[in-house]
């Protein structure tokens, strides 16, 4: 009885310190296991700083060197034509690409000739996507020839090692070489059309700011990204068709998206998202997340950096092969989530450090 006594009055004078070191010892718990979780992207090999690109004179397949997007700009040398570079992220994708190909040449060469380029990025791929891609561009390279240059313009570059969809969008976007970069999924499930949606978007703000005359009150020192929106198709049957399953985990991401500090957009995770060049300057050499959940960090960073953010609704079906593996991928998409969040909060992740 008087041991139980003395515990109490031993608590009762020591509170205060009691709890600072509960708090202590929390937060470094905290600190310590957002920094297990966290992620350095790994520096490219040096076979992924080149690509590969269809000779249309020698009909051989020839290596080029890729430039990085913080050397040098476009408006001074050869590069200075290609107005939109097209980034598609592709692991294992024989069976789906090809169409999504198809649609993206066709709207290309009709609206961007010898203007664009394409640039697969072959995620260490096992079933030769890379090579089946440079196959594409033989075969259509009437429409993908540069009528001035004679260039092919598609591009593949292969990562010796999978990196997941945000290193492989990482990779692509630093090395584009066109006034805007744009990152679309292999599986075609967007309409390509939409891309002028998103482009206008983004040069009538670029007017805006340009006219000077108050209309845009976005910062002219930042870059400006327009990403496609599935939010007005939650009551359509593109969403209500697919599985219970799916549902549940889409809504669960979303509400864990809005917790932990995206509020302003409504569909972060849409593969269909554009870049001015600026923007890709400004925001893609910091990103460090390279599985699913990259979306959110990219546009984290945006708002970090006063970046503007437009949403545009697109057209979007669903598309089956999907390489979402549910169960797996939807736990390290909400670890990924909290971990971005906490480790920008405890500086462990900076916006000003590239990686
Ligand atoms: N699974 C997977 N996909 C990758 C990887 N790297 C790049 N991708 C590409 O990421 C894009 C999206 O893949 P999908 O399987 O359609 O996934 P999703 O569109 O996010 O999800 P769904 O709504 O199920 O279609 C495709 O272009 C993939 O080829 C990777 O490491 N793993
Ligand atoms: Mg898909």
């Amino acid at each position: 009885m008087q041991s139980l006594i003395t515990i109490k009055h031993y608590i009762i004078q020591n509170f205060y310190s009691l709890i600072f070191t509960l708090l202590v010892v929390v937060l470094l718990s905290v600190y310590l296991l957002v920094y297990i979780f966290s992620h350095t992207p790994r520096k490219p090999h040096e076979d992924e700083l080149q690509c590969s690109v269809y000779d249309n004179k020698s009909h051989n397949i020839k290596s080029k060197r890729l430039k990085h997007v913080l050397n040098g700009s476009t408006e001074t040398d050869d590069d200075a034509s290609i107005e939109l570079s097209v980034v598609v992220p592709s692991y294992n994708e024989t069976g789906r690409i090809l169409v999504m190909l198809q649609e993206a040449i066709d709207y290309l060469n009709e609206n961007f000739k010898n203007k664009f380029e394409i640039i697969i990025v072959d995620d260490g791929s096992k079933d030769k996507t890379a090579e089946y891609c440079l196959e594409l561009s033989k075969k259509f390279q009437d429409k993908l020839t540069n009528e001035e240059t004679g260039e092919n313009l598609l591009r593949v570059v292969k990562l010796v090692k999978n990196r997941g969809k945000g290193g492989a969008v990482k990779h692509g976007l630093l090395h584009i070489r066109g006034k805007y970069g744009l990152f679309a999924d292999a599986d075609g499930a967007s309409n390509f059309k939409d891309v002028s949606k998103l482009l206008n978007k983004i040069k009538s703000e670029q007017e805006k700011r340009k006219r000077n005359n108050g209309e845009s009150h976005s910062n002219p020192d930042t870059g400006i990204i327009a990403i496609g929106s599935r939010a007005h198709m939650v009551n359509t049957d593109a969403v209500v068709k697919r599985s219970f399953i799916r549902n549940f985990l889409m809504y669960g991401l979303h509400t864990l998206v809005y917790i932990f500090g995206i509020r302003s957009i409504k569909d972060t995770q849409c593969g269909f998202k554009l870049f001015d060049r600026k923007a890709i300057q400004q925001v893609l050499p910091y990103l460090r997340t390279e599985r699913w959940i990259f979306d959110v960090e990219i546009l984290i960073l945006a708002l970090r950096k006063k970046i503007v953010v437009f949403e545009i609704p697109i057209s979007w079906h669903e598309v089956g092969g999907s390489k979402v593996d549910l169960a797996r991928d939807s736990i390290n998409m909400a670890i990924d989530l909290v971990v971005i969040r906490l480790a920008y909060l405890l500086g462990i992740y900076k916006d000003n450090v590239e990686c």
